[in-house]
């Protein structure tokens, strides 16, 4: 599942389908545009209480500054307030049919207004902070393939309506190759229409959006560039935190919480502000909780922002001159994932600062599948960009990545020579040091004895996750060598581990489950004794056994008694 309260990731690209015979366009009716919004008054005199604020670079003066009127609420229209639009059963065919196309409830969105009132769901001491009176000003980069034309508008209309004028320089669409009549000359036509500037790019080749990206960014007449996806929604007050973090300090990377528009329902329902990003070995961006020490750095003030050890990678700010100093994005990256990791670890290990302002919140339509062709196949392309992540900032620690995930070892990664060029003049600092000073916590333990297949000396068959998920039972197969499912880490906090998953026993008997590493030892602590090849666990004194005859693929835990069905040995016999 994709959502964000849940925690789960299931947004990686799996299914799809191809929609290049699509030529559907949207109808507009009653979504016209709402134009009642004033444009705020800009005056360039320094206004008194500007005085001690220095900046090297344009700003404007926000002068009597007023936040904007919210969005009212256009009674009885469907969404409205960011309520769920319900299907009735007569348009269940249609509804369907729609989906495909992009892979979310596409006619829910064509009912919805392309300027719906939200909730302001902000916590309440966010309502009335104060931002400097001077401010640099913003260019929105929104790049897309196939967007649909409602999710798309309503994105614009989202930030036309709820961003104060004055710091709007511009939105930057960048089309990345759409095969959708209605995403040519008719877009073009309606955003002459709007009260900002809004440009079309085209990349005229598919180039995936981390080039697409680049494209827009170069044409960036704005201070601070702020990348968003198309299909989001940005609600009260969410622009002023982002800018204020970065005009203070233009070293920081700063994202929006991203609340969840319901790809089923369009609902908007509120992100947790307790969770950060991470990643596990297979480098997929995941969100994980808080820590407590974070929440300390933060004297406990949750609308305080929130440093991340990653982020989400579609929505942020970025000083524009940071962003061309820091290195801009990898363009040997292709079409889609890797890049928000890779811009993550690359932030923070060459001295920038990854933060959540948690008073700025963006609605993002989470999706279970991508909707587009990954030209050459998804996982060639996201290995591809992974294995140039993981080869120039993950040193060592590469060997989890290639490990749990073996098909990534022979891609082809292309030249990355650049990119390590860009680490070494910039004097970026180790992935060691972002381990122990950022992401302590990490999944890629900081220090481990072992990384490798666990054999059974007795069966010599090996520990195998067998695919399963948190939760559920261990398993043991047929060793393969191939790594993959077979993979477990044996780390200096006695942890057994594979991806974000650890050997865990609450049951003396056994069975020894996959759950979630908690890093607090418990029944997550084994201690493996080289000389007889035992594995204790340390909570019930017990060793872990080979299956017994009932349930073949069963690790069990029993009394220690050094026969061989006890006896496991970690070598690693595997083909790299
Ligand atoms: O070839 C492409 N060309 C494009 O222009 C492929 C995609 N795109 C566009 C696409 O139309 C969309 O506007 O790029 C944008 C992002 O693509 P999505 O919406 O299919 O990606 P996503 O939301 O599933 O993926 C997340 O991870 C990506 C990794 O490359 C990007 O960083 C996305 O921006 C990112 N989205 C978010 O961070 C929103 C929150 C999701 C989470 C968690
Ligand atoms: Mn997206």
């Amino acid at each position: 599942d994709c959502s964000v309260g849940s925690g789960g990731w299931g947004c990686s690209p799996s299914k799809r389908d191809d929609n290049s015979k699509d030529k559907h366009i949207q109808e507009r009716g009653h979504s016209a545009p709402l134009l009642g919004h004033k444009e705020e008054e800009v005056d360039n005199m320094l206004p008194p209480d500007a005085a001690g604020w220095h900046f090297d670079y344009p700003v404007r003066v926000l002068h009597r500054w007023k936040p904007k009127p919210p969005v009212p609420e256009q009674t009885g229209h469907p969404g409205e307030m960011g309520k769920p639009v319900r299907t009735p059963p007569e348009e269940e065919r249609k509804m369907k049919e729609k989906f495909k196309l992009n892979q979310f409830n596409l006619l829910a969105s064509d009912k919805i207004s392309l300027n719906r009132s939200l909730p302001d769901v902000r916590l309440e001491g966010c309502k009335n902070k104060e931002y400097p009176p001077l401010m640099p000003t913003t260019s929105i980069v929104i790049v897309f393939h196939n967007e649909a034309w409602t999710t798309l508008l309503r994105t614009i209309w989202s930030i036309i309506n709820r961003s104060p004028r004055a710091l709007l320089e511009e939105i930057i669409l960048v089309d990345d190759a759409s095969e959708r009549d209605y995403l040519g000359e008719p877009l073009e036509k309606y955003v002459k229409t709007l009260p900002v500037p809004v440009h079309v790019l085209r990349t005229g080749h598919r180039s995936g959006l981390i080039r697409a990206r680049l494209q827009g960014a170069a044409q960036v007449k704005g201070q601070v560039i702020l990348f968003l996806d198309a299909h989001v929604e940005a609600t009260e007050g969410w622009l002023e935190p982002l800018l204020a973090r970065v005009a203070e300090d233009r070293t920081r990377v700063v994202c929006p919480i991203i609340d969840v528009i319901s790809d089923e329902t369009f609902e908007y329902v509120t992100a947790s502000d307790m969770t950060w990003g991470g990643f596990n070995w297979k480098l997929n961006f995941r969100w994980y909780r808080v820590p407590q020490r974070e929440m300390e750095r933060r004297g406990g003030d949750r609308t305080q922002p929130l440093r991340t050890p990653t982020m989400a990678g579609g929505l942020f700010a970025i000083d524009k001159d940071y962003f061309e100093k820091i290195g801009k994005y990898d363009e040997g990256m292709d079409i889609w994932g890797g890049e928000n990791l890779e811009m993550s670890f690359r932030v923070w290990m060459c001295g920038g600062t990854l933060e959540i302002a948690t008073c700025s919140h963006v609605g993002h339509v989470f999706r279970k599948s991508t909707p587009y062709t990954f030209p050459g196949g998804t996982s060639k392309i996201v290995n591809k960009n992974n294995a140039r992540l993981a080869e120039v900032w993950l040193d060592d620690w590469k060997e989890f990545y290639y490990s749990i995930n073996p098909g990534a070892r022979n891609v082809d990664y292309g030249d990355i020579s650049p990119r390590k060029r860009l680490r070494q003049e910039l004097q970026c600092k180790s992935f060691r040091w972002y381990l122990e000073n950022i992401y302590p916590e990490s999944q890629m333990p900081l220090d481990y004895y072992y990384l490798g297949e666990i054999r059974n000396t007795d069966s010599q068959n090996c520990l195998d996750t067998l695919g399963r998920k948190s939760g559920e039972n261990l398993g043991v197969s047929y060793c393969h060598g191939l790594g993959g499912n077979q993979v477990f880490a044996y780390t200096k906090r006695q942890q057994i581990m594979s991806d974000d998953n650890c050997l865990d026993a609450s049951n003396p008997n056994g069975p020894v489950k996959l759950v979630r590493c908690h890093g607090m030892g418990g029944n997550q602590m084994w201690s493996y004794d080289e000389a007889d090849g035992s594995i204790h666990h340390i909570n019930s004194g017990r060793c872990l056994q080979k299956p017994i005859p009932g349930d073949p693929t069963l690790p069990v835990l029993r009394p220690c008694d050094s026969s061989s069905s006890q006896q496991w040995v970690m070598k690693s016999s595997f083909k790299w």
